[in-house]
């Protein structure tokens, strides 16, 4: 009699079998959501993202990508995320302090001198620091990208001096440090959520906007405004942030995963805005908006009159966070 040899258990044979490393993850759809346009690079910071899980979870999860505020604004959406009913959103600080207020360290004018200054204290323990505040919140920050230094648009005339703020109705994101700011230069500051600005400089509502290069091209405030002023008088990261009651059910590989991968969307994001930048401000003035730079001293008035704001904003955002931002970039430009 010939014996066969048993069929091994199933159980057997795929301990055998070397299973991919994603073979652990489940399928998923990941909402994710923005206020700013699909042409802008938030969207080369997606796509990255979406290329980084194809290859860690073999196709298993797939972005779903919401623009122009589309599901609702930075705070909208972020409060979607703490009930659970929203995965991700990529969203500026400013509109969150009313969440978090130690992210209104992030809105002190003129706090940053360049993108380096920025990468560097993001990237390192104070940016960690504030990234761990946001979980009593329920939010999980993956990463941070890059919103970028933000300048002034204007219907009236081209801001040259600090006198040229005077009266003039500005857009400002809903975040009171922004308001002292702009009220402290002589303007008359108006909150208003991003998705409302367009409508709002188009019916003459508010004469001026403040944004990054990439946000008003690809925003397409140069049909609605004249001027365009280089004032770099703020830096904005974004967040890119989980739901942390979802993140919490997602396996500790898989939450991995998506910490790699917003990393790795990060460099995508940065690198594509930084290289938009220049491309964004010419293309702005081709469309007939009138630029100006200021001159040195003009921006040092402007900077010496909004720094009483530093001083009114530290209670509010914590003194211990402001004074570690101090040292962090005092120890940064020291060269430590
Ligand atoms: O999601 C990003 C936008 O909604 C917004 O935050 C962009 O800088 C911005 C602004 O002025 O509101």
């Amino acid at each position: 009699m010939t014996r066969r040899n048993p069929v091994p258990p199933l159980a057997a044979i795929l301990a055998t079998v070397a299973l991919p490393a994603w073979a652990q993850v489940e399928t998923r759809t990941i909402t994710v959501s923005n206020g700013v346009a699909e042409t802008h690079p938030v969207a080369n910071g997606i796509d990255a993202m979406q290329a980084c899980f194809d290859e860690r979870t073999g196709g298993a999860w797939t972005l779903a990508a919401f623009w122009s505020g589309a599901l609702g604004s930075d705070l909208d959406a972020t409060q979607a995320l703490r009930s659970g009913t929203q995965e991700m959103v990529v969203t500026s600080t400013s509109p969150l302090v009313g969440i978090e207020p130690a992210l209104g360290v992030f809105d002190l004018p003129f706090l940053f001198a360049d993108e380096a200054e920025a990468d560097a204290i993001l990237d390192g323990e104070f940016g960690t620091m504030i990234s761990e505040k946001m979980g009593a919140s329920g939010l999980v920050n993956l990463a941070y990208w890059e919103n970028g230094f933000r300048n002034l648009t204007n219907s009236l005339r081209p801001v040259t001096k600090l006198e040229d703020f005077d009266g003039m109705r500005v857009r400002v994101m809903q975040n009171d440090i922004f308001l002292d700011t702009f009220s402290t230069l002589g303007a008359n500051a108006m909150p208003m959520a991003f998705g409302e600005v367009f409508t709002a400089l188009e019916t003459g509502t508010i004469d001026a906007q403040e944004n990054p290069y990439v946000t008003i091209d690809t925003s397409q405030f140069s049909e609605v405004q004249d001027y365009l002023s280089e004032t770099r008088h703020a830096y904005t990261p974004f967040m890119v942030l989980f739901s942390k009651t979802l993140f919490d059910t997602y396996s500790a590989e898989e939450q991995q995963i998506l910490r790699d991968c917003a990393m790795e969307g990060q460099g995508v994001q940065r690198e594509a805005s930084r290289a938009l930048s220049q491309e964004s401000l010419a293309r702005v003035q081709e469309a007939g908006m009138e630029f100006n730079q200021l001159e040195p001293a003009e921006v040092e008035r402007i900077r010496e009159a909004a720094a009483v704001v530093y001083e009114r904003a530290s209670a509010t955002i914590g003194a211990d966070v402001v004074d570690g931002m101090t040292a962090a970039l005092d120890e940064l430009r020291a060269g430590g």
